[in-house]
């Protein structure tokens, strides 16, 4: 299995890529205002590359419940320079976190290689088209609603099935309607997104439905709200939860986590998957 996201590929099965988290916004849930000027937060991104990023999210509107949305100039003015000066200075991947086709693009030409799409082209089919005009990688989130209500959350039959319709259906529009290659595409459960705990707990002792779909996973779940609704934690003490989670979604063949605490994540991911080397071994 291979991802081509512009000069970057990724020939699979080979070691878990870890995706730092670049919030250049006042008010993400997590580290909100902490890396809102372009220096911090390109200081920020290159620490978490010497921890083992291998691509990083860049963001500049917060999709955490009850955030205020942000206008077009407003998140090209927050992510832009960052993308830029990122480019400039680091191999690894660059991926913009917009639902906005027009912050997609103008990421593109300023040297990012991959669109997390959290809407996953539900707006405008103009994401799509910038995807496929630049041969980026494009990560298609599961929502189950519009962006807009993105964190309503819905009842699900079955949820491990209903997000595998999804995937089948936006990967069929996909490669039929834009001239995306299935190369892509990776796929993500989007853990926290109209979802409730029940459901957020379903989709990861179910990750393998989907690893097996011959498509990269990706898997958000760092310091998420479900954790805190499940554990009692608190927004910084979610860390061990969100490691709990991240090997568990190793052994289940997801290939990119996304999280914030990139030096742990990448020591808890490598030692899962050498431990998983050895599941071989004939056992007395
Ligand atoms: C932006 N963002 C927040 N959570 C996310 C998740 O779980 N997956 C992806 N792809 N993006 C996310």
């Amino acid at each position: 299995m291979i991802l081509k996201a512009r000069q970057h590929e990724y020939r699979f099965p080979r070691p878990v890529l870890v995706m730092g988290i670049v919030n250049v916004t006042p008010d993400s849930f997590s580290d909100g205002g902490k890396y809102f000027d372009t220096d911090s937060a390109v200081a920020h991104a290159l620490e978490m590359v010497q921890q083992g990023a291998e691509i990083l999210d860049i963001g500049g509107e917060s999709t955490r419940p009850g955030a205020e949305p942000v206008s077009e100039d407003e998140e090209l003015r927050r992510v832009i320079p960052v993308v830029e000066k990122l480019a400039g200075s680091t191999q690894a991947a660059l991926s913009i976190d917009t639902m906005k086709p027009a912050v997609a693009r103008a990421a593109l030409n300023a040297g990012a290689s991959i669109v997390n799409d959290v809407g996953a082209g539900r707006s405008e089919r103009k994401m799509w088209e910038a995807v496929a005009e630049f041969g980026a990688g494009y990560v298609v989130m599961h929502t189950p609603v519009n962006a807009a209500g993105m964190h309503e959350k819905p009842d699900y039959n079955n949820v491990l099935k209903e997000v595998g319709e999804f995937f089948t259906e936006r990967l069929i529009t996909l490669l039929n309607e834009s001239g995306i290659a299935s190369e892509q595409v990776v796929l993500d459960p989007g853990i926290g997104f109209g979802k409730k705990v029940e459901h957020n707990l379903q989709l990861l002792a179910g990750l393998g439905s989907f690893t097996k779909r011959q498509r990269p996973v990706l898997l958000g779940v760092s310091r998420k709200s479900f954790i805190e609704k499940l554990t009692g934690a608190k927004l910084n003490e979610r860390l061990p939860a969100s490691l709990a989670c991240a090997i568990l979604a190793v052994k289940s063949g997801v290939n990119i986590i996304r999280a914030h605490d990139v030096a742990e994540t990448v020591q808890a991911v490598r030692m899962a998957e050498a431990i998983l080397q050895q599941s071989n071994v004939e056992r007395p």
